[in-house]
């Protein structure tokens, strides 16, 4: 809302509380996230109210019940006028599922995938009619969900012919929530599960986290942090995590819980949680059909094993998949599936930490049960702000793998930084793993059609907590919306037209704001990649809270957790040699990216020191040397953040003003962290190379002593 519009709802407000009536507009807060349903006036909405007048529903479940109440709220706000159940009229939307007799005679066909829905404009007796026909009633939810997707996108409704189905079956948010109510890589206050107050009490704030989720698509969220308490196994914590399955089940969303290893010993008075000890294992079973009978559609367990420290199944000398095997049988009466993690790598193994997950992995390819998927990040170290796509996408053929991404941006500037990562899921989706000749995507890896799988899923680690605003800034939501918008579809992954849809419904449809402010997301990850780790760098991060810069740090107990340790950087050059002379990390690719990989002339220049430690002096596209080209990069990123707050300030009238000063503030952190990230590190790679500054590059303001010696004992989310 611009500042003319706000002076007239300040206007209408007063005339309002002088006569008594509730005040015309209320502050934006963030807390409607991408269902705000605003009308804009104009002939759009006047199409709009032409073709949708009323709503009737077919059949009836809480499901039909929770697509009633959206399309209720929706379309009565964006046609600004009361859309309610009636019998069929001009202008109905008719909604139920495709078997249902009435749905099949308006749209002539009766089966649709369970979860897919067909949106469509008939004529019934004259009547002009919006169907929405769903293969369950999920569908349904979706389907509407859909309708007021396009509406609050300003897309004519008139004639809709439209069908859809997901193409990955576990869409999931990974929430990293503890029972203590803190979230590890939480930057958006506490955890929205109140365990202490759970069962009994059931805030609206469940209903509306399960509505956001079902507008985007995801069907699944495992409720508690990988690092888990056995204590969520235990009947009390089950009681509340049954409460909320029962909130969330209406909008096609199960629950599931993260499973620690050694719960059998901790929780269950047994010496030992040995997979192929038989008590362990009858303790498992035991334990999933208790929950099954508290949580009927439980979807399973998530597990971290053997990695950062957690218990597993090598804690017997035992493989991962025998670890993961015991679950998959304890679960698989109830049709539950095991997403065993493969990020793991361990302080005794002196190896590349980027090979180590594809060591582990490979050779246990074709030993999991049916039911059991493999979670993999999108890179083989750590959610950075660019990885290579990890080597496993493709070389286990025989096991489905699921994608892990992080929504919450731990190593993306946190809360505070504006980066967009659609941009950062596509290029991980499109890459080509070549596994089976050209066009081997990752995408088609995860959604099963490269090796046939019908188990298939992609999870995101949440951004959410109890800020009012759900993700800690407002454009952070985006990243959620984004992750679902792409669940749904990875293989047409198009983060820009995303950008479009969130923006539009997030702020206004107005083109002369979505244009600008989608032009600012796309570049915003890019931006984060030059003043944090250009070129291929990484890892560079503080230490344990991972706020900053601390490419200095080289004295942790472990060597993989020193930033020393990835950036190699000394008088010669910089970089990790992961090609034959050095870890040989590239082997682990199909032999067409390997060739790419190892020869830095032909990798990627973004990707450049991720596989190659190379002289100062080496040439780079540009005809530049590398360090004149790294401490480029870097200015250029707080370059693009400072273009970022100048387009930012040109939308002022096009923003609320509570959301344009939230942001407007937030852009000048950044701004401050970049000339910080970009400072600390030219300093320090400076004191490395011995080299002066390329013309035209900011001299660092501080002494590189000044940089180290910061300290962040408070910083969030660790
Ligand atoms: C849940 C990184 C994070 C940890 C996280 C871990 C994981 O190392 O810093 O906080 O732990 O990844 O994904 O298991």
């Amino acid at each position: 809302m611009g500042r003319l519009s706000q002076a007239m709802v300040g206007l209408v407000a007063a005339l309002a509380l002088v006569l008594g009536l509730a005040p015309a507009a209320q502050a934006e807060d963030g807390y409607d996230l991408w269902l705000r349903y605003q009308p804009e006036g104009g002939a759009v909405e006047t199409a709009y109210r032409r073709a949708v007048s009323s709503l009737h529903p077919v059949g009836d479940s809480a499901t039909i019940r929770a697509a009633t109440a959206e399309l209720e709220r929706g379309l009565s706000s964006l046609t600004a006028r009361a859309v309610t159940t009636r019998p069929i009229a001009d202008g109905a939307v008719v909604y139920g599922l495709a078997s249902a007799p009435e749905i099949a005679a308006l749209i002539g066909q009766t089966t649709i995938a369970p979860e897919g829905y067909v949106l469509r404009s008939v004529r019934d007796n004259g009547r002009r009619v919006t169907v929405i026909a769903g293969g369950s009633d999920t569908g349904v939810l979706y389907g509407a969900f859909d309708l007021l997707r396009r509406m609050q996108t300003r897309q004519s409704i008139d004639d809709l012919n439209i069908a859809e189905t997901p193409a990955v079956h576990l869409r999931l948010l990974n929430h990293w929530d503890n029972l203590d109510r803190s979230v590890e890589r939480g930057y958006a206050g506490q955890s929205i599960w109140d365990w202490h107050t759970l069962p009994g009490f059931t805030p609206g704030l469940y209903t509306d986290y399960a509505r956001a989720n079902a507008s985007i698509g995801i069907n699944g969220t495992v409720l508690n942090n990988v690092n888990a308490n056995a204590l969520s196994l235990t009947e009390p914590y089950l009681l509340k995590a049954a409460a909320l399955a029962d909130i969330f089940r209406p909008y096609g969303i199960k629950v599931y819980l993260s499973a620690r290893f050694s719960a059998p010993i901790e929780i269950g008075g047994l010496a030992t949680a040995d997979p192929l000890d038989p008590a362990v294992q009858a303790w498992w079973k035991a334990k999933a059909d208790e929950i099954y009978r508290l949580i009927p559609d439980f979807g399973g367990f998530l597990v971290k094993a053997n990695s950062e420290g957690q218990p597993g199944p090598q804690d017997y000398h035992r493989t991962h998949a025998e670890g993961a095997n015991m679950l998959a049988d304890a679960v698989a009466p109830h049709g539950g599936v095991v997403m065993w993690r493969a990020f793991v790598y361990a302080h005794d193994n002196p190896e590349d930490r980027a090979k180590q997950a594809f060591d582990d992995f490979v050779p246990l390819d074709g030993q999991f049960r049916d039911n059991v998927i493999v979670q993999v990040k999108n890179g083989a170290i750590d959610f950075q702000p660019r990885e290579p796509f990890h080597p496993l996408f493709g070389a286990m053929p025989k096991t489905p793998l699921m994608m892990e991404f992080q929504i919450t941006k731990e190593y993306l500037g946190q809360a505070t930084h504006l980066a967009y990562l659609g941009p950062l899921f596509e290029e991980v989706l499109r890459a080509d793993t070549h596994q089976r000749g050209p066009g081997s995507t990752v995408a088609k890896v995860i959604d099963g059609r490269l090796f046939n799988h019908r188990l298939t899923g992609i999870a995101g680690v949440a951004n959410i907590g109890t800020d009012r605003n759900w993700s800690g800034s407002d454009f952070n939501q985006a990243n959620w919306y984004v992750f679902g918008r792409m669940a749904w579809d990875p293989e047409h992954a198009d983060a820009a037209a995303i950008a479009r849809e969130w923006a539009a419904m997030t702020f206004t449809p107005d083109p002369r704001f979505v244009e600008p402010a989608v032009g600012m997301m796309m570049r915003s990850r890019e931006a984060v990649v030059d003043y944090m780790t250009p070129l291929g760098l990484h890892h560079l991060m503080a230490t344990g809270h991972h706020y900053g810069p601390g490419p200095w740090v080289s004295d942790l107990a472990r060597p993989e957790w020193n930033p020393a340790y990835y950036h190699q950087a000394d008088v010669a050059g910089i970089g990790f040699d992961r090609t034959a002379s050095g870890s040989d990390a590239v082997s682990q690719y199909a032999p067409e990216i390997a060739r790419l990989f190892a020869d830095p002339a032909t990798t990627p220049e973004a990707d450049l020191l991720w596989f190659h430690h190379l002289p100062w002096t080496y040439r780079m596209r540009s005809g530049r040397t590398l360090w004149d080209e790294l401490v480029l990069t870097y200015g250029h990123g707080v370059d693009e953040v400072t273009a970022m707050q100048a387009t930012w300030a040109s939308l002022e009238d096009f923003v609320d003003r509570e959301r344009f000063a939230d942001t407007t503030q937030l852009l000048a952190i950044q701004h401050d962290e970049a000339v910080w990230w970009r400072d600390a590190s030219v300093a320090y790679f400076q004191s490395r190379s011995g080299l002066p500054l390329p013309a035209g590059a900011a001299a660092p303001a501080h002494p590189l002593s000044w940089y180290e010696a910061l300290q962040f004992p408070y910083a969030p989310g660790h």
